[in-house]
């Protein structure tokens, strides 16, 4: 555990000291890695940002507990107690990095203790006005889908208490994303609609709809380059 922990920290600067090298030449390149499993137990995450693994930000009103169960692991728990607003986790990624070309892989593995509303969406870094991606999780235990070229629908389904992972594989050069979730493919060389900005953040939470007190769980979100070579989904 000791050796794994020292890889992932190596990795982690790796990555940080290859922010700046073009795409092509870093395939693989972790640029966030959040897996909660050395957070301190029931408490509020904190909002040190990438190098620690923690979001950058997190909305007042949002409650982001880590948690030893349901999951495998320990994973961060989302709930609001007052309904109205979204409320978002925001990630971040390594160095700040804005990703413009090649491919992105963003994994997060996704577990709700009930059918409500929460949502996964990736924008551009430090703001969030660029949609390149989000995904919804509804009340009727629905996963739809829309970004800046509008709505694809429902696409898929989640049931509760199942932990899965949900996969979105950008090629940035194509313009395009691929949708999986629990190794199923719910969307391929879907077209995001954006051009002059690339991908920064991946946020977690609840949307206007969510009922208070119900409960998301979330974990390894893990965001890395990918080698441009696999252009049909799987990675
Ligand atoms: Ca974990």
């Amino acid at each position: 555990m000791k050796t794994l922990q020292h890889i992932c920290a190596l990795t982690l600067s790796l990555a940080a000291a290859a922010g700046s090298v073009h795409a092509g030449d870093d395939s693989g390149v972790v640029l966030l890695e959040a897996n909660f499993n050395d957070k301190p137990l029931d408490q509020q995450i904190g909002t040190g940002g990438p190098e620690l693994g923690e979001p950058i930000s997190i909305f007042p009103g949002l409650s982001a507990i880590v948690r030893a169960a349901p999951m495998s692991t320990p994973s961060l728990e989302l709930s609001e107690t007052a309904t109205g607003m979204a409320l978002p986790a925001r990630f971040e990624f390594l160095g700040g990095e804005e990703v413009t070309h090649g491919d992105l892989n963003i994994h997060i593995r996704i577990e709700a203790a009930q059918n409500d509303t929460f949502q996964v969406y990736v924008r551009e870094p430090h703001t969030a006005a660029q949609n390149f991606a989000t995904i919804l999780f509804t009340g009727s235990g629905g996963i739809s889908a829309f970004d800046q070229n509008g709505t694809i629908g429902v696409i898929g389904s989640y049931s509760i208490g199942v932990e899965r992972e949900l996969g979105l594989l950008f090629h940035m050069d194509d313009g395009t994303y691929d949708i999986k979730f629990g190794g199923a493919i719910l969307a391929t060389g879907r077209a995001h609609g954006i051009s002059g900005h690339g991908i920064g953040s991946v946020a977690v939470g609840t949307t206007s709809t969510t009922t208070p007190g119900s409960l998301f769980y979330v974990d390894r979100l893990r965001v890395t380059r990918g080698d441009g070579v696999f252009r049909n989904g799987f990675d």
